[in-house]
Formats: C-alpha cells, structure tokens, sequence
C-alpha cells in the first residue's frame, strides 16, 4: 500500500497501520501502533541531525550536504550472499513498494523525534540478495568522499561510519531502509539516497547514506563501539534502565516540546518492546548494551 504524507487523513492513516500490521503478521503490533505521535515538522526534522561526515554541530548537515552528490549511487552488497553485486536505489527500493512508517528517533544523547519516513524492509532486500546460511550479521557502511564531506578531510573519527545489526535484527519487519520522508526523497541532511532506521535502537544505529552492505558470519566493528566501547555498544537498544556512564537514559527531550514541554519518560525498546523484545530472550541488557 502506497501513501504519501499529503494523502495521510486520518483514516488513511488508520489503513495504512493496518496494512503494516498485516505484514507484520503478529497481533502484538497493534499497541504500539496505536501510540503513533506527531510527527515533528519537516523544518524541525531537517534543521536538526547527527550527520558527523558534515560537521559536529546540529545545524551543520543542514548548512554542508547540500553538496552531496546522491544520483548516480550504488550500495554494494557482499559477503555472505547468493547474488553479490552493485545495486542502484531504485532496484532496493522501487517506488510501487516504498512505504510510508511513522517512527520515533531516540538518540543517545537524549533527545526524541517523530519522523515519517518512507521506504522498505530491510528484510525483503536481503532476500532479494539471498541470504547464505552462514550468515549471523549484517555490516554496513557509509559513503566515504572527502571532497564533499568536509568533516572527512580531518581525522575526527575514523572513517567511513559503519554499524552492523544481528540477522535476526536486520529481518525483523520494524527495520527498514528509507529512502524518504514527509512523502518527499530523503534530504541529504538526513542519509540521502538511502539510509537504515531501525526505530528500537539509539540513533546512531541508523547510519545514514549507505554504499555497502555485508552479510558476515562475525559480529561487525561499528563506529562508535570502536571508539568508546564503554559509552556505546553494539546493541545499543534503548533502554531507560541502563544509564550512558555520563548522562542518564531515563528521560529524553522531545525536539519541538518547547520550553514548557518538559521531559517525557523514555520507553523500552523506545516503545516497540511488544515487537523487539523476543529477540533479546535471555540476554543480559545491562552488559549486552
Ligand atoms: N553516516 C552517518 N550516519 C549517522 C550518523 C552520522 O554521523 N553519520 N549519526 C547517527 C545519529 S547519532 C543519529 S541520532 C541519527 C540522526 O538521524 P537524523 O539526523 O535523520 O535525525 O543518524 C545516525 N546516522
Ligand atoms: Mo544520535
């Protein structure tokens, strides 16, 4: 089912969850769901972001991606699949199947958004890609191009940004790979042409403007891990309980509440715990964090 932002009434957008929890395919997607928010404004949501490779302050992905060149792209997929190769957005994501999904961004530095983003389970992706049976992880990287992203041409962190999700992660149906938002293509600011978002984890989770994608059978190095792996882990699902060593989770500030609008609690899983929490069974969170 196909949606755009300026389509979304109210009952279309009462149709269009139920067609996502259809695909879902469980019942436990109603609640959280039903808990959708709104949306933080297309100024806010483009004004605002972690985009390091552009500069580190909120306003400098805004100031400095415009000089992103995003067309032609490719995103290589390797690794651990029956069919390797260069693909372009269009075949990862083609239009008649992009979806529109309304989630919240929590960072770890305790701030929150509601984004409406478009685009496609990572799930149907990797399939498309034939997923091998050695394959438990799944890497990704971000586009590595100095002369248009400044932040490149010094060695503030070592680049390219990467992540990497558990499998099972990677095909459950809340991950996707967006490739807009408010019915529009993505803006480079936020991961033009195409980005990961997997709403239950800390935002830096959803790296942005990925070129590579690798199934592997080990659990990947990711960015932040690499360079505090006392602060972030590989997990990094939200979770109230378990505190950053220098700021607690416990709370966040929603982008747009206003001087009045105070702190709102944080969620587990940041809310979509009826969804996630299964594949975290038996884990310890306050070590695997
Ligand atoms: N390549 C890359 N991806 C990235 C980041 C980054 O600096 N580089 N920042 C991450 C962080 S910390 C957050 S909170 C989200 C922010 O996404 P947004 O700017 O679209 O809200 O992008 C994530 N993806
Ligand atoms: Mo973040």
């Amino acid at each position: 089912m196909k949606l755009s932002w300026s389509d979304v009434t109210p009952e279309a957008l009462f149709l269009n969850r139920r067609s996502f929890i259809a695909s879902l395919g469980v019942a436990a997607a109603a609640p959280a769901l039903a808990a959708v928010e709104k949306p933080n404004s297309f100024e806010q949501i483009t004004n605002y972001n972690n985009f390091y490779e552009f500069g580190f302050s909120k306003t400098d992905p805004a100031d400095n991606a415009g000089q992103l060149t995003t067309d032609p792209w490719a995103v290589e997929i390797g690794g651990l699949v029956d069919r390797p190769g260069s693909y372009s957005v269009a075949d990862l994501a083609p239009a008649n199947a992009v979806e529109e999904r309304i989630y919240r961004l929590r960072c770890v530095e305790a701030w929150s958004m509601v984004i409406p983003w478009l685009g496609v389970p990572l799930a149907g992706v990797l399939e498309k890609a034939g997923v091998q049976p050695g394959a438990k992880f799944v890497a990704f990287e971000t586009l590595y191009r100095p002369e248009e992203m400044p932040e490149q041409r010094r060695r503030s962190m070592d680049w390219p940004y990467r992540e990497g999700l558990r499998l099972d992660e990677a095909m459950h149906p809340l991950t996707i790979l967006a490739t807009g938002l408010y019915g529009k293509p993505m803006p480079n600011q936020n991961g033009a042409p195409i980005r990961l978002v997997v709403p239950w984890k800390y935002g830096f989770k959803s790296i942005k403007s990925i070129v590579k994608i690798t199934l592997t059978d080990r659990q990947p190095v990711t960015t932040w891990q690499a360079m505090q792996p006392r602060e972030y882990g590989f997990y990094a699902n939200v979770n109230p309980q378990v505190d950053h060593p220098r700021w607690s989770q416990a709370t966040e500030r929603r982008i747009g509440a206003g001087l009045l609008g105070g702190r709102q609690e944080t969620l587990m899983f940041n809310g979509y715990g009826d969804q996630v929490a299964q594949l975290y069974a038996g884990m310890d969170l306050a070590r695997d964090y």
